[in-house]
């Protein structure tokens, strides 16, 4: 064995050289890695082998090129020297794939030879989820196996495509036993050296490019049946390009410029600076400070749900989907029987439903119409209506029923959850798990902590979280939480600007614009705006009273904020304008013309600073957490990465500058966090903070 540097050896079986990376923890393409993989292979060229093997240690193939070395200085090898070497190679090159090979880890497989795969071998080329282009020939070689369309596809939805289909589309030759990819490896080399099959270059293979050649509107149909999924993005549209580029180019070479020129544009663009520090975001939520990895946790291995209605449905089901069994508890017959009826619909009609698999998730769960049936959970999460007397009655009854070590669990979004544990006798246990509406779907989940929570109790909910596919965030207790202490700000601003002057459709345009799904006014239209709204109550004092006892209740009536056709497409509506006209009359209020940037800057900043009280306060561990918050759970664009990722874009001192000039002008709604002032004080920007 030749030990070629710190993670790569170079060893032989018989006369196949193997190339072994060793690069924890997913052999991404480091300087050290290119290094290994340049020297490795020019001196398995040199010795007498007939073929080699580039294979990978621990769990995966190469992942990628090193995010975290990007924008850095240029060290080692470079990746086209390295991908020049093995292409031409004297000898044949086969990539032995297992885990996934992603991105540069695919770019360098796709300038082997040959590719073998284990069969639950994944491979991709995901830039576009950072932002990027696949900027190693990706771009060029992947269409010359793959064809046009599906190069399209795989990059602009940076799909990971299992072995099977990898090998269906031409990008790996052979699928080798699970577990014994070594020895499938040198055994198919063998075969390529005694059977004498050629050196396969993928960059000189263009039979698939002829194909679309002259054919434009392959990219035109693509591109406008993808319109609503791209929008705002530049990362799909510069992959689109580069793949045109591929089939219009006169050479290989040509095509890889494009695709150079590209990747740099992004690289170096806001875009991909956002989705990168976004990657790591999510990630780095992950990891408590106070809760080590090791911390022990407790098994669940049954859930209890109190509640059957929207919210307790959907997050049975995610619990359902991974093999737990739930118990859920409604209080009448009825609201049981129609909670269960709506599950099942959920299962029955969600995509690529298979009828066995929605009678085995529905075989694992149990309705009732007793509380005593939580008895032997391991975890039970009550999503009854949001009032602390009932939240306190009900986890006062559960501290009575629930076996010693079970986690009680709230799903409230905004009461204090101190004050719910002390209803109970182990504060210790009682932690609160705000899922999203809908809770099958949204991949958010803020775990809050309370005073008295166990880390344990921490730990097991942030790995439940993993195990069900959520995205996990730690909060603290405060109303809201994190997010929607924070939607609040923007609540609260955009009803203000209404009355100043703006239209609701105003204000939504330049949120959508922003990168929103949609503004807050159409979401309070596609919610019912009748949500929490009691008739009684209503004076018609806000413009949601006087739409409400109009019936104008949203999309489900036909008409809210604005006027809805057959297709439920919105309108500006002239009822809502006259209503709003009346209003600001009533008040003395004369209208303004508001700008779109006040507009903007009214309804972002304050949650930027509200972030930053969030964090003062410890309510939340770091700026990124928010980000993470904010990306799965209200649809801020990942492109921006996060109100506080995008504070620090503007710069902390504009922010600061604004709330000043806003408070001066309108009041305390605007009183700049300290943390705020501290920062710009110090010439900081949040990313600074260390949690
Ligand atoms: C690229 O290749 C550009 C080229 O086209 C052009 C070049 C010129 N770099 O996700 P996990 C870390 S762009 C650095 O928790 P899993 C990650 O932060 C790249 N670090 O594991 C974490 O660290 P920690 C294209 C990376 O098993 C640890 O590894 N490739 C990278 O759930 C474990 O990660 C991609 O976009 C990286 N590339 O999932 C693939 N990747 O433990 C990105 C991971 O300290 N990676 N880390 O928190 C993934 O999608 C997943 O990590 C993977 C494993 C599926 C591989």
């Amino acid at each position: 064995m030749t030990e070629i540097n710190s993670v790569t050896t170079l060893t032989r079986d018989g006369d196949v050289a193997i190339v072994t990376l060793n690069s924890p923890p997913v052999n991404a393409l480091s300087a050290n890695v290119r290094d290994g993989l340049y020297e490795g292979f020019k001196q398995a060229i040199d010795s007498d082998a007939k073929a080699i093997v580039l294979i990978c240690e621990g769990r995966t193939f190469i992942a990628g090129a090193d995010i975290t070395e990007f924008g850095g200085a240029m060290k080692g090898a470079s990746l086209p020297d390295v991908q020049a070497m093995m292409e031409n190679s004297p000898k044949p090159v086969v990539a032995a794939i297992h885990g996934t090979a992603l991105g540069g880890g695919l770019e360098v497989a796709l300038c082997a030879h040959y590719r073998v795969a284990v069969p639950s071998a994944r491979l991709g080329l995901p830039e576009v989820n950072l932002g990027l282009l696949p900027g190693a020939g990706g771009t060029q070689r992947l269409p010359r196996i793959a064809g046009v369309e599906k190069a399209l596809e795989m990059v602009t939805s940076g799909r990971h495509a299992p072995a099977k289909e990898a090998l269906a589309m031409g990008l790996v030759d052979e699928l080798v036993e699970e577990g014994k990819l070594k020895d499938g490896a040198v055994a198919f080399a063998r075969k390529l050296v005694a059977e004498n099959k050629p050196l396969v270059k993928v960059r000189e293979n263009n039979a698939k490019l002829e194909e679309a050649k002259g054919k434009p509107e392959i990219f035109a149909e693509f591109r406008k049946k993808n319109a609503r999924k791209f929008r705002g993005f530049l990362a799909p549209e510069y992959n689109i390009r580069c793949i045109e580029a591929a089939v219009n180019s006169n050479s290989f070479e040509e095509g890889l410029a494009v695709e150079r020129k590209l990747f740099m544009e992004l690289m170096t663009g806001p875009q991909s600076a956002a989705q990168r520090y976004y990657f790591f975001a999510e990630r780095t939520a992950q990891k408590i400070p106070d809760v080590p990895d090791d911390t022990p946790t407790r098994p669940v291995k049954k859930v209890g749900v109190l509640g059957a209605g929207t919210m307790g449905g959907g997050i049975a089901m995610n619990f359902l989907n991974v093999g737990i069994p739930v118990t859920i508890v409604e209080l009448k017959q009825d609201a049981l029987d129609r909670g269960l009826a709506t599950i099942r619909k959920n299962y029955e009609r969600s995509r690529g439903a298979v009828p066995e698999q929605t009678e085995q998730r529905m075989s694992l769960l149990t309705g009732s119409l007793s509380m005593d049936d939580f008895a032997d959970c391991d975890l039970i999460i009550e999503a009854v209506f949001e009032r602390m007397d009932i939240k306190k009655d009900v986890f006062a009854k559960l501290d009575g029923i629930a076996k010693p070590g079970a986690i009680l669990a709230t799903n409230t979004s905004y009461l204090n959850i101190d004050e719910i544990a002390s209803a109970t006798k182990r504060p210790q246990d009682v932690i609160g798990l705000h899922f999203f509406s809908p809770a099958n779907v949204m991949k958010l989940l803020e775990v809050i902590r309370a005073d008295h929570t166990a880390k344990d109790v921490i730990a097991t909910s942030m790995k439940l979280a993993k195990q069900i596919g959520k995205v996990a965030v730690l909060a603290g207790v405060c109303p809201g939480f994190i997010g929607n202490r924070m939607l609040s700000q923007r609540q609260r601003e955009a009803n203000k600007l209404v009355l100043e002057g703006a239209m609701p459709w105003d204000i939504d345009r330049v949120l959508y614009d922003f990168g929103f799904p949609m503004g807050p006014f159409a979401m309070s239209d596609l919610a019912g705006l009748d949500i929490g709204w009691v008739k009684e109550n209503s004076k018609g004092e806000t413009l949601r009273d006087v739409l409400c006892e109009m019936d104008r209740r949203g999309q489900k009536t036909g008409a809210g904020f604005y006027d809805y056709d057959e297709n439920r497409t919105a309108k500006p509506s002239p009822v809502t304008e006259k209503i709003i006209q009346d209003f600001r009359a009533k008040k003395g209020i004369n209208a303004r013309t508001i700008s779109d940037e006040e507009i903007l800057e009214r309804c972002i900043y304050p949650m930027i600073n509200e972030g930053a009280k969030i964090l003062e306060e410890g309510k939340a561990i770091r700026p990124s957490d928010i980000d993470v918050v904010w990306v799965n759970g209200y649809g801020w664009p990942v492109y921006r990465g996060g109100p506080m990722h995008y504070g620090d874009f503007v710069g902390p001192d504009k922010v600061l500058a604004k709330m000043k000039e806003f408070q001066g002008a309108m009041g305390d709604d605007f009183k700049p966090a300290a943390l705020l002032e501290k920062l710009v004080a110090e010439g900081k920007k949040f990313s600074d903070l260390k949690a």
